[in-house]
């Protein structure tokens, strides 16, 4: 068996270039994959923001909404459709007052990693917080019990073990970031290193 295959052309615009489909979803993570429960996950919010720390209940009190996006690795495997359940990113900015000079976010996580993101690659309908994945509790390596996913960039800004979104006025770069990824990492433009 394949474990990646080229794309049929009927998926050529679905696929941006360099990538192939991965059968399955790989796992891909630096580092060990922290053990955080439900009960002991908090989310802070920090930075140009009214500062708050949310707790599971919190954040299941916003609306739920089901997603279908691509999953896009640099490391040139993508997956089409997947299936997740969580809260839009915008609904969770709607519950806090963000200062108009936060032009970027930091997402921190459990364990340690962290990416940032420009504010206009963050605040989209389309990005989301997610703790189901195919219909299933989000299972610890591929981010529960809560992680980010930003299907329009590469998936090293799709933070798992979700921890904390600190906004700044400046960007100041994340894990990967720093060590050599694009800042922004767009797929389609294959922002996959930077040229700094
Ligand atoms: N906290 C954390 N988030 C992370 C990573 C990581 O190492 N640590 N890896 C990133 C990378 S490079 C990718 S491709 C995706 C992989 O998600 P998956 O393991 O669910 O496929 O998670 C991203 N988020
Ligand atoms: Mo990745």
């Amino acid at each position: 068996m394949k474990f990646f295959e080229k794309p049929n052309s009927d998926l050529a615009d679905r696929v941006p270039p360099g990538q192939t489909l991965a059968k399955g979803f790989p796992v891909l993570t630096y580092g060990p994959t922290p053990e955080v429960t439900q009960d002991e996950w908090q989310l802070a919010l920090s930075g140009l923001v009214t500062a708050k720390t949310l707790s599971w209940e919190d954040l299941m009190s916003l609306p739920q909404h089901q997603f279908t996006a691509d999953f896009h690795c640099v490391t040139t495997w993508s997956k089409l459709d997947v299936t997740w359940t969580g809260v839009r990113v915008t609904d969770l900015l709607a519950t806090v007052d963000v200062d108009p000079q936060a032009a970027h976010v930091m997402a921190h996580c459990y364990g340690g990693y962290t990416t940032n993101v420009a504010m206009a690659d963050f605040a989209r309908p389309e990005n989301f917080l997610a703790h189901t994945l195919a219909g299933q509790p989000l299972p610890a390596d591929h981010g529960g019990p809560l992680r980010l996913v930003i299907p329009h960039l590469y998936a090293w800004k799709s933070a798992k073990w979700l921890s904390g979104l600190e906004f700044s006025a400046e960007p100041v770069l994340g894990f990967w970031e720093r060590n050599g990824y694009h800042e922004r990492g767009e797929p389609w433009a294959e922002e996959r290193y930077s040229d700094r």
